[in-house]
């Protein structure tokens, strides 16, 4: 990565000056926006060398004038090279002042100040802010901020920023003003500012301690019909975090605002969090139930931001997991107390193993917390949050819920109000805790997934069983050799005969409190004495570590698990370990000319789940689902799409003849018309409902059926599931007409237009040609991240079929717009080359076409930093 200039961790060094306070003032005019800032500096005390360089941040900023303690400086004064403005010889404590002029309505790339339908909106994580103004853009660099608003008061009648509003009033020309005050430090990645015309849905919180919290809503008027949801979730979250965390919101006002040009999510702003749309507005017509989970653990992990990265925030970049991390576990803790916890686990984890874990074994593997990047927007990854949240929860399954809460409360009482790092959050788990994690410490800063093999051996003469463990991580770029990980594996013994526990209290290294067992070294061992029989092994309860579990057992233990198993995760485990053997088998059948032959233990375990009376509706729609195509090419080295494709039509169509019967039996007695509720007895339903129908997509004669869930639906989750069978089938005149009524009924609702454009390009019918057609269709806007993910992304990561096209036609199609999205949108472009880089995954010819298109990609002159990252390191 020559021409690229990486940052380490290890060169971090305290900033040179600190600051006191910020005063912006922003006039907002048609053809730019001019930023006044006035900023009060002084030396940082624990620089023991007493610096007198000024270093700031800008980047595309015109400068209208710079000075310092009011002298205006020119430039012979400074230096301004690749984003840093140097000011030499300054006092140590100083006022300095920057105008600049600024051009938001040419700004695509959704970092600064720009546009989002007429209205003026912010996002200055990680390093936005500079294309503000000059500034030290770093974390560890915080301030309070005053913030004053100029505008034409008919366009843009409503003018925020953080804090809470000190001041407002008209001004000549049709002009008016806002003035906001943040009394909380922060860094400048938590600044923002709203100006637009915008309705506003308000509620009232008040704290456990009686103070009342205006909440806010802000949307486009023809939006307000869909914010209930929004602000009830964000009640939850309040109350929620509370209880379980005894945090306390801090503000008088939180206020959250919706824009449709959003480049990720949401974002935490103190008091001012800025959301994409499709992560806010929702009601039951046009929302599926996986959409309204995702929208109420969105808004909860924002809020819990609040005191997970604003009051306690990150000392640098590389600390990025300490902030997201440690959020995804608290929001995921907060979907589980609030909905099905079990389920909840399951869809993370399968989230964690199709997605993270193949980024941990391709290209871009970094630790949670990287050592070294060039570009910061490439690393927020599911490795940080998602791992990130892993390793938070190892923590909680090590301390256990009582003294995990007090390891919390100690970090949050301990650095309230500093930019910390990740060691400092463990140091607290550690002292309450009493438990050495030094060795715990390297999952911060090892790559990879760790491999757990298991063997087991039982005697019957001498009634001896021995479980052995061994651990390994392969080698990632630039880390050839791993030590040895703190591994928790939450375990329970299984007596077959009547299926209680065997008792463990004598076992080295097992905590009975958390019923976890300590792998510390490279191999380990468990020896158990005057035993009848073999005991079933129930290991890695609830995914108690993000490893690779190797088992080789006989398939019936399996199946009893799948039957007995007391721990909700590990039953799905053993059903999805029946599939994968069953289908691993299968491939290498096929991959040799043979032909598919179904297990029919297979059918008689999922008949099973299917009688089973104890399992709800939504644990049985878990079970019943076949690892899907991206995590079973993750299994198979070299995987020719082909006949992976292939073998899952064939799988899922003798699934769904064997137990044709029992799938239209249930999908009948479960498509019933009850008033529609975001509920989890509702939604486990639907979900199974959703399995029983796609399982009878594949024998064809049920279109009727299809066809009528689409028009008679009620709701969004029945309308997409019948939109998206409509997009596999071939029935081309079919599809045409009901994709032309949908657009026609629904085409002012944005976020309807989205999800009806991502479940055409899924489809699996769906070729390149259509998707070039669907980019051609007036809904369609490349300059709209959301349009792009819906097309392009959903292409490129949910339709093998078309996107792996032997010809190589598919990889050339991303290619291009690859290299156009890099000219108006660098993140955007960076994150769709994901699907580019796990080409070692594939067979030969699709892989030398995957590596043909990285190359044409990086003959490109104007190269963002973001891109080229990616690809050099995919190529390397
Ligand atoms: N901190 C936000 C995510 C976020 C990151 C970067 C962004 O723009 C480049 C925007 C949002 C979160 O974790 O929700
Ligand atoms: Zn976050």
């Amino acid at each position: 990565m020559s021409e690229l200039n990486t940052i380490y961790l290890k060169d971090y060094t305290a900033p040179s000056f600190l600051i006191e306070k910020t005063t912006l003032t922003f006039e907002i005019f048609p053809e730019y926006t001019l930023v006044r800032s006035h900023i009060l500096f002084s030396q940082n005390p624990l620089r023991t060398d007493l610096p007198t360089q000024l270093d700031l941040f800008g980047v595309d900023l015109e400068i209208v004038s710079l000075s310092i303690d009011s002298i205006e400086l020119s430039d012979k004064h400074y230096t301004w090279v690749d984003e840093v403005l140097c000011i030499k010889n300054v006092p140590t404590n100083f006022l300095f002042e920057a105008v600049t002029k600024i051009y938001p309505d040419k700004n695509t790339s959704l970092e600064g100040l720009y546009l989002s339908n007429g209205m003026y909106c912010t996002q200055c994580e990680a390093e936005g802010f500079r294309k503000i103004t000059f500034y030290p853009d770093r974390p560890d660099v915080m301030s309070e901020f005053e913030t004053r608003i100029e505008a034409d008061l008919n366009d843009y009648p409503t003018l925020l920023s953080n804090g809470n509003l000190l001041d407002s009033g008209e001004l000549e020309n049709n002009r008016h003003f806002a003035v906001w005050q943040d009394p909380f430090k922060k860094p400048c990645y938590l600044f923002a500012l709203v100006a637009g015309d915008l309705d506003v849905k308000e509620d009232v919180f008040t704290t456990v301690e009686g103070k009342k919290v205006e909440l806010k809503i802000f949307v486009e008027s023809h939006n307000m019909h869909k914010t209930e949801f929004a602000m009830q979730s964000l009640i939850r979250s309040m109350k929620w975090d509370e209880e379980r965390f005894g945090r306390v919101y801090d503000l008088d006002l939180f206020m959250i605002v919706a824009v449709d040009h959003f480049n990720m999510g949401a974002m935490e702003n103190k008091g001012l969090n800025i959301f994409n749309s499709a992560l806010v507005l929702a009601d039951e017509a046009t929302t599926t139930d996986a959409g309204f989970e995702r929208i109420e653990s969105v808004i909860g992990h924002e809020y819990f931001h609040n005191w997970s990265g604003n009051r306690v925030t990150c000392r640098d970049w590389f600390q990025l997991s300490l902030k997201e991390g440690f959020t995804v576990f608290r929001d995921s803790e907060f979907t589980a107390d609030l909905h099905d916890r079990a389920v909840k686990r399951i869809d993370d984890v399968k989230l964690l193993k199709t997605m993270q874990f193949a980024e941990d074994a391709g290209p871009m593997a970094h630790p949670i917390r990287p050592s070294s990047y060039v570009e910061i927007n490439n690393f927020y990854t599911l490795t940080v949050y998602e791992k990130g949240a892993e390793v938070v929860r190892m923590l909680h399954t090590l301390l256990g819920e009582t003294t995990f809460r007090k390891g919390s409360d100690l970090y949050f009482d301990r650095f309230d109000g500093q930019a910390v790092t990740t060691e400092d959050f463990v140091v607290c788990m550690q002292e309450v805790s009493g438990l050495n994690l030094d060795q715990f410490q390297r999952w911060y800063n090892q790559a990879g997934t760790p491999i757990v093999e298991v063997f087991e051996h039982f005697d019957q003469a001498s009634g001896k069983y021995t479980l052995k463990f061994k651990q390994s991580c392969p080698p990632s770029i630039n880390q050839p050799e791993k030590l040895a990980f703190h591994i928790p594996i939450k375990m329970a013994l299984m007596n077959k005969a009547d299926q209680t526990h065997l008792d463990l209290t004598a076992i080295d290294e097992f905590d009975m409190d958390t019923q976890v067992y300590h792998l510390t070294q490279d191999e380990q061992m468990i020896t158990f004495e005057n035993l009848t029989s073999k005991p079933v092994a129930s290991l890695l309860r609830d995914f108690s570590a993000p490893v690779k579990l190797v088992f080789d057992r006989p398939k019936v233990e399996f199946a009893y698990l799948l039957a007995n198993d007391d721990n909700s995760f590990n039953q799905f485990e053993a059903g999805q370990s029946l599939m994968q053997s069953h289908l691993l088998e299968q491939y290498s059948i096929l991959a040799k000319g043979g032909e598919y032959q179904m297990d029919s233990d297979l059918i008689d375990a999922m008949q099973s789940v299917l009688a089973h009376d104890e399992l709800s509706d939504a644990k049985k729609a878990a079970i019943l689902t076949l690892p899907n195509f991206s995590y079973l090419s993750d299994q198979i080295d070299q995987v020719d799409v082909d006949v992976l494709l292939n073998l899952l039509k064939q799988c899922k169509t003798q699934i769904a003849k064997a137990l044709e019967q029992q799938w239209l039996d249930n999908f009948n007695a479960l498509n019933d018309s009850v008033e529609y509720a975001f509920v989890a007895s509702q939604v486990g339903k639907r979900s199974f409902k959703a399995l029983c129908l796609s399982y009878l997509s594949y024998l064809g004669q049920y279109s009727g059926l299809i066809t009528s869930l689409y028009e008679s639906a009620s709701n969004m989750t029945d309308r997409s599931l019948a939109l998206n069978l409509i997009a596999n089938s071939n029935n081309k005149n079919q599809k045409q007409a009901i994709n032309a009524g949908f657009y026609e009924k629904w085409k002012q609702d944005t976020q309807m237009v989205e999800q009806w454009l991502s479940i055409q390009s899924r489809g699996e019918s769906t070729s390149i040609a259509d998707i070039k057609a669907l980019m051609q269709h007036e809904s369609f806007d490349i300059k709209t991240p959301n349009k792009v993910r819906s097309v392009i992304g959903s292409f490129a990561m949910g339709n093998p079929l078309h996107f792996h096209a032997k010809d190589g036609s598919g990889y050339e199609f991303l290619a291009d717009q690859i290299l156009v999205l890099n000219e108006l949108n660098p993140q955007i472009a960076s994150r769709l080359c994901a699907a580019l880089t796990h080409f070692k995954r594939y067979d030969e010819n699709r892989k030398l076409k995957m590596i043909d298109q990285l190359h044409r990609i990086d003959q490109c002159k104007s190269l963002s930093k973001d891109v080229k990252e990616i690809v050099t390191r995919s190529l390397q």
